[in-house]
């Protein structure tokens, strides 16, 4: 089934609730707009109703003010990623560091853009919802944030909308990178979309929007063909997960998640705490065993952690484990020693157990945008990594990254993280992700 048809199934769902969004955001919608704005008014509010009660794409002191609880808690979060990241720069060559700062600020910038106004959850269906409701409702409350930022920019671009010429594509490619899509993405994207615009002469609002999305979704579904996103187990014995990634992606948050899934499926599940190096890593790790109930294998703090994986993988082998989880640390005395470290665990994974470690996943933290790309390349360098973990999505306006790193680093995105709670990580869907940033901007024609 084509992306597009799942916005032709979705959004029949959605329709009611839409139509009801779409009259309040019509009232609120400024009359300026509304005048320039015939043709495309359909797009223009539905993109509204995504940051109720105003699109507002262009915040004032006062809105400013006026910022909810739930914005206010999304910026401590934010702050202390910030936090996390300058930790990391310390460990992490320049180029790879030197953007983080502005990136946050952006961030920032886009976050008063969005939350000026309280994010509802207004589209939810009152009705109790079903398993599969519920992961599709992770994708789309996950992905608020990017939708209302990606939704923002296009709806600033097409306020000035009067016909498609050489400006609108130059603003265009300038929302995408901003979108974090990466930067040959948006030239190679806009390119294309001048010709797919004339091609199928497009000259309203709602028609240049849905043949932008359209292209976005089509570009997106081509780079992922042959793309593995499952995450493989042994077809004998324990399969060992190794998790690899800087400090503060979220790689033992992640293995709690995970931990908890796999226990939920009926699975043995062992944790490996092999992050002796950062003081309290291993506690963290015992508060998520504690939680999961499921056991964790310890070494001395300062140890060697190789130990603690040899250790583990014995007690796999010997002990009927169906699945072992290894914690690595995301920082040591330098990046040299960090890489050297995890080839040895490898080594002696692969060594006692034959085919293992089925996967090595790489985390990385959307928030950080293009700098997680950067870092990717240097794990990919160093270490066989069979996929990617992509966490923090629900704090970032840049979800774009996933379209970056399929076409950059060409690793499929296993896993999402899409809250901090055992239950907000999903295992990746581009259909539901591409929904979950689209929704309400597109009117599915096809
Ligand atoms: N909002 C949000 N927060 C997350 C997500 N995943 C992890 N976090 C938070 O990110 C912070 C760092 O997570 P950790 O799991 O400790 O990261 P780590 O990679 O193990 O870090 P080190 O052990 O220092 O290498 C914690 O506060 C987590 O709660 C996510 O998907 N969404
Ligand atoms: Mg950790």
């Amino acid at each position: 089934m084509g992306l597009f048809d799942i916005f032709k199934r979705k959004s029949k769902v959605d329709k009611e609730t839409q139509a009801d969004e779409q009259q309040t955001s019509e009232v609120a919608q400024s009359a300026e707009s509304q005048s320039e704005n015939n043709v495309g008014q359909e797009i223009v509010s539905a993109t509204n109703t995504q940051s109720e009660p105003q699109a507002s794409t262009e915040p004032t002191s006062n809105e400013t003010d006026v910022q909810s609880e739930e914005s206010s808690e999304i910026t401590t979060v934010e702050s202390t990623e910030g936090e996390a990241n300058n930790i990391e720069s310390e460990v992490l060559s320049d180029e790879m560091t030197k953007s983080a700062d502005t990136k946050i600020q952006a961030d920032a910038d886009i976050e008063e853009t969005q939350t000026a106004s309280p994010v509802t959850q207004s589209d939810e269906p009152v009705s109790q919802p079903t398993s599969e409701d519920q992961q599709d409702n992770k994708y789309e409350q996950g992905l608020e944030k990017s939708r209302t930022g990606f939704g923002a920019r296009l709806n600033a671009l097409l306020a000035n909308f009067r016909h498609v010429d050489e400006e609108f594509f130059d603003n265009l490619e300038e929302a995408l990178i901003e979108s974090d899509v990466g930067f040959e993405m948006a030239v190679s994207l806009s390119d294309q979309l001048r010709e797919e615009v004339k091609l199928q002469n497009a000259k309203s609002q709602q028609e240049v929007t849905n043949v932008i999305i359209e292209k976005l979704v089509d570009i997106y579904e081509q780079q992922g063909k042959n793309e593995d996103n499952a995450i493989h187990f042994a077809k004998q014995g324990p399969t060992v997960i190794l998790f690899v990634g800087v400090n503060g992606v979220g790689k033992t948050t992640t293995i709690g998640k995970m931990a908890a899934l796999y226990q939920r499926q009926g699975k043995k599940v062992l944790l490996a705490a092999a992050d002796t190096f950062r003081a309290g890593a291993t506690e963290q790790l015992q508060v998520w065993g504690d939680r999961d109930h499921v056991k964790v294998v310890t070494g001395p703090d300062q140890g060697d952690p190789a130990a603690v994986v040899y250790d583990a993988v014995n007690q796999a082998k010997n002990e009927d484990y169906d699945v072992l989880f290894v914690d690595t640390a995301g920082r040591l005395q330098n990046k040299v020693n960090l890489m050297n470290e995890l080839a040895k665990m490898k080594r002696i994974i692969s060594r006692e157990i034959e085919g293992a470690p089925q996967e090595v996943l790489l985390v990385l933290d959307a928030t950080t945008g293009q700098n997680a790309l950067t870092q990717a390349k240097l794990f990919k360098e160093s270490t066989d990594v069979t996929g990617i973990v992509l966490t923090k999505l629900d704090g970032t306006a840049r979800g774009g990254i996933v379209l970056a790193i399929r076409n950059e680093l060409h690793l499929p995105v296993k896993m999402v993280g899409l809250g901090e709670q055992v239950d907000d990580l999903q295992e990746f869907d581009a259909g539901e992700f591409v929904y979950g940033l689209f929704k309400g901007l597109v009117t599915a024609t096809k």
